[in-house]
């Protein structure tokens, strides 16, 4: 306790403040917007949104209906034209827009935004083809392949609402998205490479969609080459549909209020959340944030390495660097495949300016160490980021020193699925960064910290909450407004609550804790408490499950789930393997428990809650040596009796 008191003084001493060289060049130099925010938040807001291409000029900034809020209002334009035809028509269609490597090396595509936009037409024309209309929802179940940014970009075109679903999700999340959707076409591919295997996504698509009703055409991508089954009426190739469908589509004019995409994350509860976001208060916020912490410009090569999967791959692959305009780079593959330098070696060969990454992923370089990043030239780099999780100061110095050279500044962005956009964050020409810490609310943005009591906590521990709508916030959770009232509204009158726990220094910087809810955070990806028990208990084995976060140094969190058995079945390994697997079945490899440990009992206060913090106790080894005694049930009780006492 007393070492990590003092460690967190020296952390919060300890600054690294812009370079000259750094600030001469930066967007933002000083902190003046942070006061022009200040003053006049929703001026500040107006004047981003101009940058945009609106078919229609907005009426009013913002209507705050609590917990409603509404951007732009009345105001008209189309994601699709401010991330293509506006700079196609700026005459910057030869300019490269995506540098694409597959994971098989050698593989490189560059595509230009006037390359770009063409496909987006044609795409777009495919769904009309087959159907689509303003409104509809289209699931997208690809690989990091350019097409999965022209999937989108073609609905945002056409008015159609899109739900991207993570490769690595297994197809019977696949199959509750979808339906939670009600979408009509799935746009997927043969498979997709990883590691150095194949997915198989098409097969996993077939088995999802034994029990989708509303789904009526499939598009599928070769990617892989290998044999799928297809079925015919239904299932349609991308090539062909492409070589016959009209060259221009004409942009669809949306409401700045009209839902651009449905992207589900996990709660408390067993079923996903599908968080719901508008058109332009979110192109708003993405476009801002993508410019100023990550200080673009024409001659940058950015790279986020986040999967579209994920709201970073929405925000920072494909709305906030099409809109602005930049070159950047996606990757298909792992970190790791072939070589635990292909990172540095994407870096090199296309001059990355400016890298975004998680935590988790800077453990496991700092592990593979610091000479796989010394073999290549990483002189480029002027500005890194992070985000996803808590970074531990130690990984924020390795950054700094073996990726960054000790020369670039690193923006440390808090935010979520929900938020949209980045909310606390450096601006890296102005604010001085502590490692550990995600300093201070973007321009426009306000965070606080609250105590249980919902007062204001200035210097110390509490709830981060933000008082204020912004424009990427979410607008409600597709389908049960009454959930998004409850989840994110209820804890406070009139404040978003993000789930998270922080703490503010003296300098008014925010350190986010993690979170304070039933949901992990294992290698920067959300997974709910109750998804993994719900899978679980859906085993012919198993009884009861608890799943708990346990510390991990690479993962940051790894899964522990505590398993009692049914009558005469026995904890043996193999059944722990098989449970494992089942639940990588039901959710994906991502939700696979990193330990299973049978138990007699689930430790239970006499209220009927399962005790969590016994449980991660013994998860962590804290509070109990030889975790096989579990089996006993007086160990069991024994337990419980010493922690109840201590619950609250
Ligand atoms: C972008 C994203 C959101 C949760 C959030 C936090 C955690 C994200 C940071 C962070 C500490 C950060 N969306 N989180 N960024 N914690 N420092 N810079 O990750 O919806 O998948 O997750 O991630 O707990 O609530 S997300």
């Amino acid at each position: 306790m007393a070492t990590d008191r003092i460690e967190t003084l020296l952390d919060e001493q300890r600054r690294f403040t812009p370079s000259d060289a750094f600030k001469a060049q930066a967007h933002v130099r000083d902190t003046s917007p942070h006061e022009r925010a200040r003053r006049d938040p929703e001026g500040y807001w107006a004047d981003w949104a101009k940058q945009l291409e609106w078919s229609r000029p907005w009426d009013r900034v913002l209507e705050w209906k609590p917990p409603h809020a509404k951007w732009f209002l009345g105001g008209k334009l189309n994601a699709s034209v401010n991330c293509l035809d506006r700079h196609v028509r700026a005459g910057k269609s030869g300019r490269v827009a995506l540098i694409w490597e597959g994971e098989p090396p050698g593989e490189v595509r560059r595509i230009t935004y006037g390359e770009l936009h063409a496909d987006v037409n044609k795409f777009a024309n495919v769904l009309k083809g087959l159907g689509v209309k303003r409104g509809d929802r289209v699931a997208i179940y690809l690989p990091m392949v350019p097409e999965v940014a022209v999937a989108m970009l073609a609905c945002a075109r056409i008015g159609a609402v899109h739900t991207v679903v993570f490769g690595g999700f297994s197809a019977e999340s696949l199959r509750d998205r979808i339906n939670d959707a009600g979408a009509k076409i799935l746009v997927t591919a043969d498979g997709g490479y990883r590691r150095g295997a194949i997915v198989p996504l098409k097969q996993n698509v077939d088995e999802a969609l034994a029990d989708t009703p509303s789904i009526e055409h499939v598009v599928v991508l070769r990617r892989t080459g290998q044999t799928v089954t297809f079925k015919t009426g239904r299932d349609l190739w991308w090539t062909e549909l492409m070589a016959r469908a009209p060259k221009d589509c004409p942009p669809e004019a949306m409401d700045a209020e009209d839902p651009l995409y449905i992207l589900y994350t996990s709660g408390t509860t067993g079923k996903p959340k599908g968080i719901l976001h508008t058109t332009g208060g979110y192109l708003t916020h993405v476009y801002a944030t993508t410019k100023w912490v990550f200080d673009l410009k024409e001659s940058d090569v950015f790279w986020c390495t986040a999967d579209v999967g994920w709201v970073t791959g929405h925000s920072y692959v494909v709305y906030g660097p099409l809109a602005l305009g930049v070159t950047e780079v996606m990757y298909e593959g792992a970190p790791d495949h072939p070589g635990k330098d292909r990172f540095w070696s994407i870096c090199a060969k296309h001059g990355v300016t400016v890298f975004y990454t998680a935590p988790t992923a800077i453990r496991a370089f700092m592990k593979w160490g610091t000479e796989l990043p010394a073999r290549h030239d990483l002189s480029r780099l002027r500005l890194l980021g992070t985000v996803g999780e808590p970074i531990n100061p130690e990984a924020w110095m390795w950054y700094q020193e073996h990726i960054g050279g000790k020369r670039c500044p690193i923006v440390d962005t808090w935010w979520q699925t929900e938020t949209g956009g980045i909310m606390i964050t450096p601006l890296p020409g102005v604010t001085a960064t502590k490692p550990g810490s995600t300093t201070v609310p973007f321009p426009g943005i306000e965070a606080v910290l609250l105590d249980g009591e919902g007062k204001e906590v200035k210097v110390g521990g509490g709830y981060l909450a933000i008082p204020k709508p912004w424009p990427g916030m979410l607008r409600t959770i597709w389908g049960d407004d009454e959930r998004y009232q409850q989840v994110y509204w209820s804890k406070w009158k009139n404040k978003y609550f993000p789930g998270d726990g922080a703490k503010r220094d003296e300098d008014g910087y925010f350190w986010i804790l993690g979170r304070v809810d039933d949901v992990l955070n294992v290698a920067g990806h959300r997974i709910g408490t109750m998804e993994v028990e719900s899978a679980l208990v859906d085993h012919s084995a198993v009884a009861e499950a608890a799943v708990v976060g346990r510390a991990h140094d690479l993962k940051g969190q790894a899964l522990a789930a505590f398993v009692t058995l049914k009558e005469g079945r026995q904890g043996t390994d193999a059944l722990r393997e098989e449970l494992k697997n089942h639940v990588s079945k039901k959710i994906g490899a991502l939700a696979k428990p990193d330990d299973i440990l049978f138990s007699a009992d689930l430790p239970k206060t006499r209220s009927g809650k399962i005790m969590r913090r016994l449980l991660k106790d013994i998860a962590e080894g804290r509070a109990l040596g030889d975790t096989t005694t579990l089996a006993d049930p007086a160990v069991v009780a024994k337990l419980r009796d010493q922690y109840e006492s201590q619950e609250t």
